[in-house]
């Protein structure tokens, strides 16, 4: 290794057996996690945001340049404001705007088992919406000019923690990508080198919340993994 400052790495030991045990636990924990469309407006503490955005933040990341920003919407008027600009681009996109759709047919039909159309009222009804920028510049000191690397990986990474914690907590998320976004920079009063990557909902789920069923057909781990 190059010389750079050093203080000692320790890790507590975990047994084999505690060890699977609390992978599988966990595992068991996320896999109840689902992608919620029905949100109530029952409030959702903020010290909960505050912790889950902190788990975020310790997210590997490129050169520990944490490239993220995380604006947390709450204000009514903010709200509105994403909600229309968000169903004025998903009415294009789902060409409900009376022109062609801007989504190919193929999408179209890749979504047809999820439901999901241009209305978007729980833009509205959460209590929290999370909108999360990719700084592409910036470094630590975030002074818009030095070069960030490995910028979306950093940034998806650091939102399934964020998504990971939320769910802990006992709150539903929606990530939510309107395209294009660049709407959401002007709403969050964000500077230019700023990527609006998604928009994460959070809140409780309606009484009468559903689930697609499609979105239940997981991949096994045969599937997802060779070893070599
Ligand atoms: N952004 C649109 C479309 C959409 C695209 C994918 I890929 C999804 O998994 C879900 C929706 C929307 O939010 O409706």
């Amino acid at each position: 290794m190059r010389d750079h400052e050093t203080i000692p790495y320790t890790l507590e030991a975990i047994p084999d057996a505690d060890a699977i045990a609390r992978a599988q636990a966990l595992r068991d924990r996320l896999k109840e996690r689902r992608t919620c469309r029905y949100f109530s407006d029952e409030p959702v503490p903020r010290e909960v945001i505050e912790a889950a955005i902190e788990a975020a933040g310790t997210a590997p990341n490129g050169a520990n340049h944490q490239p993220w920003h995380f604006s947390v919407v709450s204000s009514p008027e903010k709200k509105r404001a994403i909600r229309e600009a968000a169903e004025a681009e998903e009415k294009r996109f789902y060409g409900e705007d009376g022109d062609k759709a801007k989504a190919s047919e193929e999408w179209l039909d890749a979504l047809a088992d999820l439901g999901t159309d241009a209305d978007k009222p729980f833009l509205e009804t959460a209590p929290y919406l999370i909108v999360v920028f990719a700084q592409r510049k910036g470094g630590i000191e975030e002074d818009g000019k030095t070069q960030n690397y490995y910028v979306n990986e950093s940034v998806g990474i650091a939102c399934g923690m964020l998504i990971a914690t939320l769910h802990e907590a006992g709150c539903s998320t929606l990530t939510h990508t309107p395209s294009p976004m660049g709407f959401l920079r002007n709403i969050c009063e964000r500077p230019e080198w700023e990527k609006p990557l998604m928009v994460v909902v959070v809140g409780k789920p309606t009484e009468d919340a559903t689930v697609p069923v499609h979105a239940l057909k997981k991949k096994p781990l045969g599937q997802i993994s060779s070893w070599l």
